[in-house]
């Protein structure tokens, strides 16, 4: 009985081939059943494959200035997400444009990439069931001043031009930008070791 309960445990541990499906790279929700499940022939409770949802969270440079990547990535971790991708880099000016493009005839476009690029930003893919909706709501509204308490921005920020951190706004637009920022090789598929009641709802 130990020996099944470890055995199971370290199944659920063990790393996935990188999956080239454009979906599971992209931020498009994904039907896919993991190797593991596939592999014992253990499926959902509800017999429905998991579906995997991703999108991409950025902690700006006044969110990296002010020490507050820990508090940030602990929100997601709390809700339940799934970490797949994280790196630190000061962000080339062509990936701010094209970041940013549907913002480019607006005035405070100079000045947003200027403070994008002032400074290293932490970028991250998290995947989870309705991660791009849930992440919306998590971060608040784009100013701060309208941004509800409880909100990264409503509890860490007061001003539109610095409002810490980046979260995708719909699937199309995570799964955009999340091949802007990463490359496949750099997202990482993995099972946690509480899958099934995280992420096989
Ligand atoms: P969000 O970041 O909530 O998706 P957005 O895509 O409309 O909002 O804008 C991108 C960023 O541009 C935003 O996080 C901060 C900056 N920005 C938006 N409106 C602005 C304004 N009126 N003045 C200065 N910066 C602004
Ligand atoms: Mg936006």
């Amino acid at each position: 009985m130990q020996r099944c309960i470890f055995r199971r445990v370290v199944q659920q541990f063990s790393f996935r081939e990188q999956e080239t499906t454009k979906g599971v790279l992209s931020g498009f929700p994904t039907t896919t059943t993991t190797t593991a499940a596939a592999a014992s022939g253990r499926r959902s409770k509800s017999s429905v494959p998991d579906v995997r949802e991703r999108t991409l969270i950025a902690v700006k440079p006044d969110g990296v200035h002010r020490r507050l990547v820990g508090q940030i990535i602990q929100r997601f971790e709390q809700r339940g997400f799934k970490l797949v991708g994280l790196k630190m880099l000061k962000v080339p000016e062509d990936l701010l444009t094209q970041h940013y493009c549907q913002l480019r005839s607006k005035p405070f476009f100079p000045r947003l990439l200027e403070y994008m690029s002032s400074g290293p930003v932490v970028a991250m893919v998290w995947e989870g069931h309705k991660v791009v909706q849930a992440s919306r709501l998590m971060v608040g509204h784009t100013n701060p001043a309208e941004a509800q308490a409880g909100t990264v921005r409503g509890d860490f920020s007061f001003h539109v031009s610095r409002n810490v951190v980046h979260a995708s706004d719909s699937l199309e637009g995570a799964q955009r930008e999340i091949q802007l920022w990463f490359t496949g090789k750099e997202l990482m598929n993995w099972d946690c070791c509480d899958q099934s009641l995280t992420c096989e709802l």
